[in-house]
């Protein structure tokens, strides 16, 4: 069973993550982990803790000469911001007691966890809730997915993502659309997008936010494609072995996420069946394919051999730079939310981070159906499914 925890605060001495469940003698590609972090912290339209932060990871356990030894693995990553700013932090998230712990905000930013959390979690200021609720601790998921990435790498499978709406703007793709061309195109892009002239008009509208006069945040939308996944992945069987359902859950989880859509998503509501369904064809070269993938990659459950496409959509940051109207928690009184610093738009970090919650959904199910206590074994088991699912026609070669 493969299962994961993370810990860690926004301005702590640092997040850290336990893995178990992954099989032994993986290697792994720790540099590897170190670009998805660098990946994460990127992205026009970030604020100034990025410039604080070069998130690395520090391995603790479960990892012996670059290969994992099947027992938990320790991951560390540590929040610069604590070590440059003693002074603030190590008084504001010291774990000792301390005599006299600077006053904190008790101003709740409306669309952000302080208001609930502090009636959750009975306490009189903002400080314990918006420090775990930060997504500060994406950098510990997205560590812990940038190992699993060697596991998936080992099954064939690639995830990548692209931008494609900003503030609503939105990006057009002509014809057939090839994730690979999308995703590199992407990857050079400062907002992650893969079309130019999308890209030059949402960075506009970041740059307006950005403008003392017009400051504000921008949301967006994103997708998320694993290329290569096998058929079959996720069942029918009940509703939490859906494979849909768990990358829902994965994706809807990331902080600022209002709505996940898969393949045609919301779409499917406005047209006939007839025009939503993927067609199938067989040929003796290219084995079964479709026209189309309107399915995103899922029938069933379960993926079907297509690309899983899978798209979020992200609301604008709750921390505004001119703040809302909320009331202060003690005095009652009416007052503007707590503010000290924020990104105008992170929906390009984002789509980094869509493709951390969707490797660890594809970790847990690869290691579901392929199992295994060493990678060799997992190997072992996958192509031995993937030689019977090819024999019976099946090519796995996708766009
Ligand atoms: C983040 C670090 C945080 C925030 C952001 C994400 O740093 P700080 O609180 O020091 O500015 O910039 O967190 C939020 C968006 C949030 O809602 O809390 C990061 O490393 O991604």
């Amino acid at each position: 069973m493969f299962r994961f925890l993370t810990g860690g605060e926004s301005h702590g001495p640092s997040l850290s993550a336990i893995i178990e469940g992954l099989p032994a003698n993986l290697l792994l590609d720790f540099d590897a982990v170190n670009h998805q972090l660098k990946r994460r912290q990127g992205g026009f339209g970030r604020g100034e803790r990025q410039q604080m932060e070069t998130d690395t990871i520090e391995v603790l356990s479960g990892v012996r000469h670059g290969r994992t030894m099947g027992g938990p693995l320790t991951l560390l990553v540590r929040n610069k911001a604590f070590d440059k700013d003693p002074q603030n932090w190590g008084q504001r998230m010291a774990i000792l007691p301390v005599e006299n712990p600077p006053k904190e905000s008790q101003q709740p930013r409306p669309g952000h966890a302080d208001f609930a959390g502090m009636m959750k979690y009975h306490v009189p200021d903002l400080r314990p809730i918006l420090e775990r609720s930060s997504a500060r601790n994406t950098a510990a998921l997205v560590a812990v997915a940038g190992i699993c990435r060697s596991l998936l790498a080992s099954a064939g499978i690639e995830i990548v993502s692209h931008v494609v709406v900003i503030g609503g703007i939105g990006a057009k793709f002509a014809g057939k659309v090839d994730y690979r061309e999308i995703a590199a195109r992407a990857e050079e892009s400062p907002v992650r997008c893969a079309d130019p002239d999308a890209e030059a008009r949402m960075m506009a509208a970041i740059e307006v936010c950005m403008q003392e006069g017009t400051r504000d945040t921008l949301g967006g939308i994103f997708e998320v494609v694993a290329l290569g996944c096998p058929p079959g992945l996720g069942s029918f069987v009940h509703w939490d072995r859906k494979l849909d359902s768990r990358l829902a859950a994965a994706l809807m989880s990331i902080q600022a996420i209002k709505g996940v859509e898969v393949g045609m998503g919301f779409g499917v509501a406005e047209i006939p069946g007839s025009q939503v369904h993927d067609e199938l064809f067989f040929g003796s070269e290219a084995g079964f394919t479709r026209g189309t993938n309107n399915a995103g990659g899922i029938e069933g459950g379960m993926t079907n051999g297509e690309p899983v496409v899978v798209r979020a959509a992200m609301k604008p940051l709750s921390t505004l730079p001119k703040p809302l109207a909320t009331v202060d928690m003690e005095t009652k009184q009416p007052v503007k939310a707590h503010f000290e610093r924020s990104d105008v738009c992170a929906v390009p970090a984002a789509a980094t981070i869509g493709e951390a919650m969707m490797a660890l959904v594809l970790t847990e199910s690869v290691i579901e159906k392929f199992g295994g206590d060493s990678i060799e074994e997992f190997q072992r088991n996958y192509r031995a499914y993937m030689d019977d699912v090819q024999e019976r026609g099946f090519l796995r070669e996708q766009a």
